[in-house]
């Protein structure tokens, strides 16, 4: 047995104990299996291993893992099944894993379209939506079914795909594995993991070795690693516990620059690449560059491969075949000032306890400071419209500032050098009229003031349009945040005139924003290259609702390179006073 097949048991059983259990005290025990399951996904020993040589009671020494749940894993290792998940899956006889792709359909949902209509999968569930037989459910609507079959659409569209920030740190984690282990000269993750692309379809992993069949054996053996699909000498192919697909490449170590382009891509970029070597005599392969006769001029290092080729070493975010291979070319003395990942000074959405954030202000902006090494943050608390996140009124928010005030004495104490800063802000409720929910005068006192859009998501485009042009055209608001609304996979987002929104954002002074939450990223890649050769300005915001989230600003930073933005795009690259002075 191998811990991952267990972690996937328990996150079935937390599952189906909310779809099939009635008892009010559910809620502790899914809770408890999902703990569980999250304690043994971090192990690096393996269960079977610690029941081997000491028996259930080295179970019951790991946090988390009581009688009840250390008797299960027992059942399992020795049956390698569990009596109480069988119980549970006839009972409700669902194909969960179906459903957990489909983001936006919970447990809870699930439970009422199983008793009112007996769904156990996606295809019966499309069929109730086109029969129209899920919005004469107590509770449902006809919007509810439009947006239950437009997810479904969206799954089908991205089947197997997963969202960067979902798989990053499982990811990272086996990247640092593989880079300490014996006899791996070089690893690096490729394909478009590397490309920082919003989903990915599967994970490539190169390394460079002269123990191929070692490591081969060394990787396959993981604990992530669920099932053996492909195994060669020189590569495998595995399935890890979550589902999603492994490519493990190995290489040596002459060639691991120019396997790493080649698994890098994108595709396209690959083949114009290798039509211009060819265009100047050469021929390009994952193995290295090489001359009509067959000699090779480079290969240890991809930066050799792209000089050879007469170009700059090119950002693999930006290897898309879009134009990247002209600009890089080094006749072209230009130097982009592609943002970097250590750029930014501050964050500029952030939420508190005070509305629907986790953390009070204080330890929202100490975390920042020491742990992210920000120099500043934006408290944008929700507005008094947003009722559901207890939107803060004219009052609140004028308190508010006070606070902050406050705060921004108590932290930075007397060292002035190291100042921190919290500026008073808000992200306001974009009203179906265009204006915000709070007066303007009210806004004028806050440092800045983001907006976004919270409600009518289904206007007309003109309207929708108008609605958010004339938010940009408001003098008080700074920034437009997530401007298009859309959830990745979720949610396409109201539909805009985008460049009309750049436009008007030019026009207006308006800053528009990167969310950099890993299910928005929002603007994508194609509006930010658009906003900044119009010369928009942009900010990079976490939209963080407890301080762990700031490591999202990283896929927000990604998202930028990848949409062309330069350092001097993005406004809080600045420092915290000249930030001030270039808002409208
Ligand atoms: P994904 O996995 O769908 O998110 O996207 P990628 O880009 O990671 O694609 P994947 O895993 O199929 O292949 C990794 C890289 O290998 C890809 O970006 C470019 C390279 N590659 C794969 N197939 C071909 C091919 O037929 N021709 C060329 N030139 N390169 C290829
Ligand atoms: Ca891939
Ligand atoms: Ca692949
Ligand atoms: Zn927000």
């Amino acid at each position: 047995m191998k811990n991952v097949e267990i972690v996937r048991i328990f996150r079935e059983i937390a599952y189906l104990i909310q779809i099939a259990e009635n008892d009010p005290n559910t809620i502790y025990k899914v809770r408890a299996y999902e703990r569980v399951a999250d304690v043994i996904e971090n192990m690096s020993t393996e269960l079977e291993e610690i029941y081997s040589k000491s028996g259930i009671k080295g179970l019951r020494k790991i946090p988390s893992i009581g009688n009840a749940i250390s008797s299960k894993i027992e059942e399992f290792i020795k049956l390698h099944k569990i009596a109480y998940h069988e119980e549970l899956t006839t009972k409700v006889p669902i194909n969960i894993s179906e459903f957990y792709n489909l983001r936006g359909i919970g447990p809870m949902t699930l439970k009422i379209l199983y008793e009112k209509l007996k769904i156990t999968s996606i295809s019966q569930l499309e069929k109730a939506a086109s029969e129209g037989s899920i919005k004469r459910i107590k509770g449902f609507s006809k919007m509810k079914e439009d947006n239950i079959m437009k997810m479904i659409q969206l799954s089908k569209q991205n089947k197997g795909r997963y969202l960067l920030g979902d798989v990053y740190p499982l990811i990272k984690k086996i990247e640092s594995r593989l880079r300490t282990e014996d006899g791996i000269i070089h690893c690096a993750i490729v394909g478009s993991f590397r490309r920082m692309k919003e989903t990915i379809g599967d994970i490539d992993i190169l390394v460079s070795t002269k123990e191929p069949e070692k490591v081969i054996n060394f990787f396959i053996k993981m604990p992530e690693v669920a099932e053996i699909k492909g195994k060669g000498k020189t590569k495998a192919f595995v399935e890890l516990g979550n589902g999603i697909g492994v490519d493990l490449l190995v290489v040596p170590e002459e060639s691991f620059g120019s396997a790493s382009q080649y698994f890098t891509g994108n595709k396209e970029h690959n083949i114009s690449l290798r039509n211009l070597a060819v265009s100047m005599g050469f021929h390009l392969n994952e193995w290295g560059l090489f001359t009509k006769k067959k000699r090779k001029i480079a290969g240890t290092n991809e930066q050799q491969i792209y000089n050879k080729l007469h170009l700059q070493l090119i950002p693999p975010e930006l290897r898309e075949n879009s134009g990247e291979i002209e600009y890089f070319s080094n006749n072209q003395n230009e130097i982009l000032g592609l943002v970097d990942y250590g750029d930014l000074k501050g964050d500029l959405h952030t939420h508190s306890d005070i509305t629907d954030g986790t953390m009070s202000i204080k330890d929202m902006a100490l975390q920042a400071k020491n742990k992210f090494g920000l120099d500043y943050i934006a408290i944008t608390d929700h507005t008094k419209s947003l009722r559901l996140a207890n939107g803060l009124n004219e009052k609140q928010l004028l308190e508010q500032i006070n606070k902050i005030q406050q705060l921004n004495d108590v932290i930075n104490e007397s060292k002035a050098d190291t100042r921190f800063r919290i500026f008073s802000s808000a992200e306001v409720n974009i009203l179906k009229d265009g204006t915000p929910d709070i007066v303007n005068n009210v806004l004028d006192k806050l440092d800045i003031v983001g907006a976004s859009i919270h409600s009518h998501f289904s206007l007309s485009k003109d309207i929708q349009t108008e609605r958010l042009v004339k938010a940009a055209k408001n003098p008080s608001i700074d920034i437009l945040f997530h401007p298009t609304g859309r959830l990745i996979n979720k949610r396409t987002g109201y539909s805009i005139d985008v460049e009309k929104i750049i436009n008007t954002a030019y026009e207006t002074k308006t800053v528009l924003e990167i969310n950099s939450n890993y299910n928005r990223l929002d603007l994508r890649d194609e509006h930010i290259r658009l906003a900044v050769q119009n010369g928009v300005k942009l900010a990079i915001n976490s939209d963080a609702h407890h301080p762990v989230h700031f490591a999202y600003l990283l896929f927000g930073i990604g998202q930028a390179r990848r949409g062309w933005a330069k350092k001097l795009d993005i406004i809080n690259t600045l420092k915290a006073d000249t930030l001030l002075k270039v808002l409208k």
